[in-house]
């Protein structure tokens, strides 16, 4: 299946992942925008903006009460492993449009989280920063400046954490690798970043059972999932 790229794969010094909900698929955890995605049956506008937030705070903090409920109770799947794995060989770097953590549990060590993390909370109005607690007595949960706090992700319209964004374009520009996994490729800014890449003429590896806006601008597209197709990938290491 890999031999037309094993040998770039060997070559590659710097190999970035950028990753999104897909990968996470084969932890228990839906995707948006799939047959069970989560946007199938929830309307975004009303769950992922700063707008609907201050709607309805109450019914958003549920929803990710939730979502943090089965993250927390999920596990890393292969797929996770095997880019965690990859850099016993490479220099790797992971940018993941996922909130999950997953990688970091599955032992990547460099990651750049593009929209943020469901275990972190931030204040709507303060500077305050911090971790989720296990539960919180009222929803939502307010801060020691009395104004309500959030969960640190990204929600539509919102921009990106700068410094984060930052380092990621750096991070693409200077691979000579990208395998993409788990992505539709459809929400902007993270979906720029092969373009980045091939600036730096890397090569593009899509993985992703589904046909993508992008897969025509892959030199390979891996119609699998993640979890079958990176371990794949990086068995040709262990050869
Ligand atoms: C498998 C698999 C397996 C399945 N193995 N693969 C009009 C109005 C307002 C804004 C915009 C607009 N037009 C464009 C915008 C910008 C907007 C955007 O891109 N919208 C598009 C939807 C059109 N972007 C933004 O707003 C961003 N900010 C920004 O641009 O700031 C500047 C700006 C400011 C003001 C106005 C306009 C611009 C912020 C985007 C934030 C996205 N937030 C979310 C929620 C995060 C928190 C949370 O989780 O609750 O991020 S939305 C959701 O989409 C989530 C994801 O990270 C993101 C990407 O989704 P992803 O990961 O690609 O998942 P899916 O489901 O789409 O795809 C899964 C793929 O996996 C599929 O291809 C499957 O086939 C595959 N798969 N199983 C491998 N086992
Ligand atoms: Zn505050």
């Amino acid at each position: 299946m890999f031999e037309q790229i094993a040998d770039k794969l060997k070559d590659a010094k710097k190999i970035v992942f950028v990753t999104g909900a897909g990968i996470s698929q084969e932890s228990g955890i839906p995707t948006f925008r799939g047959t069970d995605g989560l946007w199938r049956k929830y309307d975004p506008m009303k769950l992922a903006t700063i707008d609907a937030f201050y709607d309805d705070p109450k019914l958003v903090w549920e929803w990710y009460e939730d979502r943090r409920k089965n993250i927390l109770a999920a596990k890393p799947n292969p797929g996770h492993q095997a880019i965690a794995e990859l850099e016993k060989y490479k220099d790797v770097v992971v940018l993941t449009q996922n909130i999950d953590g997953l990688h970091q549990r599955a032992g990547s060590t460099k990651v750049l989280e593009l929209h943020g993390s469901i275990i972190r909370i931030k204040c709507t109005v303060c500077d305050f920063k911090g971790d989720f607690k296990s539960s919180f007595d009222e929803l939502p949960p307010k801060c020691k400046c009395g104004n309500i706090l959030r969960p640190d992700v990204v929600w539509f319209g919102e921009s990106l954490p700068q410094d984060v964004w930052q380092e990621a374009i750096i991070q693409a520009n200077s691979c000579d690798m990208m395998i993409i996994a788990g992505t539709s490729l459809v929400v902007s800014p993270a979906n720029t970043l092969p373009i980045y890449a091939r600036q730096n003429n890397a090569i593009l590896i899509e993985v992703n059972p589904e046909e993508t806006v992008m897969s025509q601008d892959m030199q390979l597209s891996l119609k699998s999932t993640s979890a079958i197709a990176l371990p794949e990938l990086i068995s040709i290491f262990q050869k």
